[in-house]
């Protein structure tokens, strides 16, 4: 059960404060001497964990900020993204419980999303970037993938329910850092993207290609008008936490009805980044969580195609292969996106930023530049996953 909690005027946290609110939440003992810690290092929130050394029981606090902390005050954000991410938590939860975690309160007022503490996970980024290997992560997030985007889609809802649904998660504002982040920084020379001198005659190069920029054109246009299916909208390894046995998606703060390839395509792109950056055996093991990936959420969302009760009008011979292969080639454009963002955008990523020898690291990302242009390129041919995962041995010898 949500606890809804309701408090009078927005006021942002502090250590002590985040006791207190959790102190009237009820969870703990009124006299429990709590421990806090701001544990947040995404670019837009605070992140409170407050525990119990008697107990023990330990719980997070996340609160929105009114503006985006990786740039400052000077950047003003919707604080009605805390209750979108609530939101979409739970619904995605209805499907998929044990792959996302558990709203314990939501108090839209002060933008706070309680949810139960996973610090006995790691993020899957920071593990994946220290050499760890998540053998389940693949199967996961292909289920998680699966079973949440589907299940939102008019594949599975009466077109009564998936509209009000698309109105629940209007979420402009973070859609629109999105189509700026994503979609049309990197690919102009704008005042946002961060590229290292080194790299400039590469992005110049991406700066200046007219096929390029047509298809991301294409695939902008996508991302603002196909309402297919409630995506997490921000699935990059920062938004998972994972273990060897466990995988948990949080942060969906950028949920609204978008491209079902969206979701997928961020999250192969963040392997496919991971797969460049590693060597031998341990690069082997990410280039096969790529193809899983793909297997999964392909051979899950025809199970459920075939197990629910499909509308006559798609009930048509070849038709769910002919929405798989869309939702295919729009992952691997988006996927293109994500990697070249990642590579010289606003908001970088540490698999990259995090190798300290300058040549390596230019290499690194030019072949990651590289990947992202041929995704979007030749996102038509390159079917099955396996010629996307050649394309990466290839480039990563
Ligand atoms: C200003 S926000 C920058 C990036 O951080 C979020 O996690 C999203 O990926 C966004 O594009
Ligand atoms: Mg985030």
């Amino acid at each position: 059960m949500t606890t809804r909690l309701a408090v009078e005027q927005y006021e942002a946290l502090t250590e002590q404060t985040a006791i207190q609110y959790a102190k009237n939440m009820g969870v703990f003992p009124k006299d429990a001497e709590l421990g806090c810690a701001e544990i947040g290092d995404g670019n837009l929130n605070y992140v409170f964990r407050i525990s119990d050394p008697k107990t023990n029981r330990s719980i997070i606090i996340k609160q929105a900020l009114p503006y985006a902390k990786v740039v400052g005050e000077s950047w003003p954000l919707t604080l009605k993204r805390a209750e979108i991410e609530a939101n979409a938590l739970k619904k995605h939860g209805e499907f998929v419980p044990h792959l996302v975690p558990e709203v314990l309160g939501v108090d839209p007022v002060q933008a706070i999303t309680v949810i139960e503490d996973l610090s006995r996970l790691r993020v899957a980024r920071e593990g994946l970037v220290a050499g760890e290997h998540y053998p389940k992560l693949a199967e996961h997030i292909g289920e998680y993938l699966a079973c949440t985007l589907f299940a939102t889609s008019d594949f599975a809802l009466h077109p009564f329910e998936k509209k009000k649904l698309v109105k629940e998660f209007s979420n402009p504002e973070l859609c629109k850092i999105t189509e700026d982040l994503v979609f049309t920084d990197p690919f102009f020379d704008s005042e946002t993207n961060n590229v290292e001198p080194l790299l400039k005659p590469k992005a110049e190069a991406l700066w200046s290609n007219p096929a390029l920029k047509l298809e991301v054109a294409k695939l902008k246009k996508s991302f603002l008008t196909e309402a297919e299916a409630l995506v997490h909208g921000d699935l990059h390894t920062g938004s998972i936490f994972a273990s060897e046995e466990e995988t948990k998606v949080f942060d969906p703060e950028f949920a609204f009805y978008g491209p079902i390839g969206f979701d997928i395509g961020q999250f192969l792109a963040n392997l496919i980044a991971q797969a460049v950056c590693r060597k031998g055996d341990a690069k082997q093991l990410i280039i096969q969580q790529i193809e899983q990936t793909w297997e999964v959420f392909s051979s899950k969302f025809s199970e459920l195609w075939r197990k629910g009760e499909m509308d006559p009008s798609f009930d048509i011979e070849g038709y769910e292969a002919s929405v798989l292969q869309k939702i295919y080639v729009d992952t691997l454009g988006f996927a293109g996106c994500e990697l070249i963002r990642r590579t010289i955008g606003l908001a970088l990523i540490a698999d990259l930023e995090n190798i300290k020898d300058v040549d390596q690291r230019i290499q690194a990302k030019t072949k990651v530049l590289e990947l992202g242009e041929a995704l979007i390129l030749k996102r038509f041919e390159l079917s099955p996953i396996q010629k996307v995962t050649s394309l990466i041995e290839e480039k990563v010898q």
